[in-house]
């Protein structure tokens, strides 16, 4: 198993619409174990392909407390939503960012598991949340499109400046 790389917004590729899924091999099997690995590890309650530059619609997440209860989601489809619910939402991928972000509270959901079996699911709470929230990412979309052009350019502004930062800071490092 190996860590992967996490791309930050605004980087271009995290608008990029992630294909489908033809065979769900070794090779995905594979590709899903490296994306609950590094899940854990960041850590988050969920994580899509797009996330680690990889354009195949693949989803893991966990929001169980004890991170016991990976869920993978291969071609997920949003069968049906229902309600209202407002969260703060954070994302691996503008990380230090948490807005408060209004979504259908309830959804069905159909998809392939990581042997390629075909399920479908009803779910509520942050589950639902995270569902919508990574389906997104397939879809090149983030949280920030939500917000207000004013709110999205503020968080643009502080991500690119985090990045100089960071750039800085590996600079410092080579001395
Ligand atoms: O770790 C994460 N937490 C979270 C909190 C509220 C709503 C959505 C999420 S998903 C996020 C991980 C991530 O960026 N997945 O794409
Ligand atoms: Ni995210």
């Amino acid at each position: 198993m190996s860590l992967l790389d996490i791309l930050y917004y605004p980087d271009p590729q995290l608008r990029k619409i992630a294909a489908p899924v033809a065979n769900v091999d070794g090779r995905v099997a594979g590709l899903v174990d490296n994306m609950l690995e590094t899940m854990y590890h960041a850590p988050g309650i969920g994580l899509a392909a797009t996330q680690i530059n990889v354009h195949e619609r693949i989803v893991v997440i966990d929001v169980s407390d004890e991170g016991d209860s990976p869920l993978v989601l291969i071609n997920p489809e949003l069968l049906a939503s229902d309600g209202s619910a407002e969260t703060q939402e954070g994302c691996l991928s503008i990380p230090g960012i948490y807005e408060t972000i209004t979504r259908p509270s309830d959804v069905r959901i159909a998809g392939l598991d990581r042997e390629g079996n075909p399920f479908e699911m009803d779910a509520d709470g942050i589950l639902a949340v995270c569902i919508q929230h990574e389906i997104d990412h397939l879809d090149g979309k983030l949280f920030v499109d939500y917000l207000s052009p004013l709110k999205r350019n503020r968080i643009r502004k502080k991500m690119i400046k985090a990045a100089r930062e960071r750039e800085e800071d590996e600079f410092d490092d080579d001395e």
